[in-house]
């Protein structure tokens, strides 16, 4: 579960015992404070002055941001429990970046109300499918800073997805933008065998899971 440092939790979590951490750690993963590097290729390497995030497909206009534009957007810093489908959980990861509800402000959603499914697209070709829903509501976001400090190129930076309530294979890294279609379509992993929807609560680790 995301939330923003704002909400009532905070002083709470501070405060919690191992029990409470145990039930944040979903079916068959295990707990861990490392921050392992889970990447299917070579890490990309791009300039920021080339660096831009788009947002097209089957919608009537598109969207461009540089570098430079990204940066003046509203930001939020979100904590979030976030779970690989090697089966680990790492809990209470701190993330700086702009709410995808804040970029789909420029889509008139309400009369493509069609478009249901968006394709994440990275520097280094890879990909992941998802629901528009699923990255709507303050469930997801665009990071460039992990802990504090920009994000790590191994980790994803300049920017990645975070999407915390799904497994971690769709938080892509290096992301460049979303491809939004009527037609859901698979990714890269979901290609490859694993589960389109990847609730880590479901343990949707593989197709047919
Ligand atoms: N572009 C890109 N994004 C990616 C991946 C990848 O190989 N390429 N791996 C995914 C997988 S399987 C996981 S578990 C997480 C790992 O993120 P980390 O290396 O920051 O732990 O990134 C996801 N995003
Ligand atoms: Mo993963």
């Amino acid at each position: 579960m995301a939330e923003k440092f704002i909400s009532r939790g905070f002083v709470g979590r501070a405060r919690e015992v191992a029990s409470d951490r145990k039930d944040r750690v979903p079916p068959g993963q295990y707990e861990t404070t490392e921050f392992p590097v889970l990447s299917a290729g070579p890490t990309p390497n791009v300039s920021l002055e080339r660096w831009d995030f788009s947002i097209y497909g089957e919608i009537a206009e598109d969207l461009k941001w540089t570098w430079s534009d990204f940066q003046k957007l509203p930001s939020e810093t979100v904590r979030a429990d976030i779970h690989c489908v090697t089966k680990w959980s790492k809990l209470d990861t701190v993330w700086t970046g702009v709410s995808i509800d804040t970029l789909l402000q420029g889509v008139d959603l309400d009369s493509q109300s069609d478009v249901s499914y968006l394709v994440a697209f990275c520097d280094g070709g890879y990909t992941t499918n998802m629901p528009l829903v699923d990255v709507r509501g303050g469930k997801a976001w665009i990071v460039y800073e992990y802990d504090g400090r920009p994000l790590a190129p191994e980790h994803g930076g300049p920017v990645r997805l975070l999407v915390p309530h799904l497994y971690f294979w769709k938080s892509a890294k290096w992301v460049r933008g979303f491809k939004l279609v009527k037609d859901d379509r698979a990714g890269f992993w979901e290609t490859a065998g694993y589960h389109n929807y990847g609730d880590p609560w479901k343990e949707q680790r593989y197709a047919g899971d």
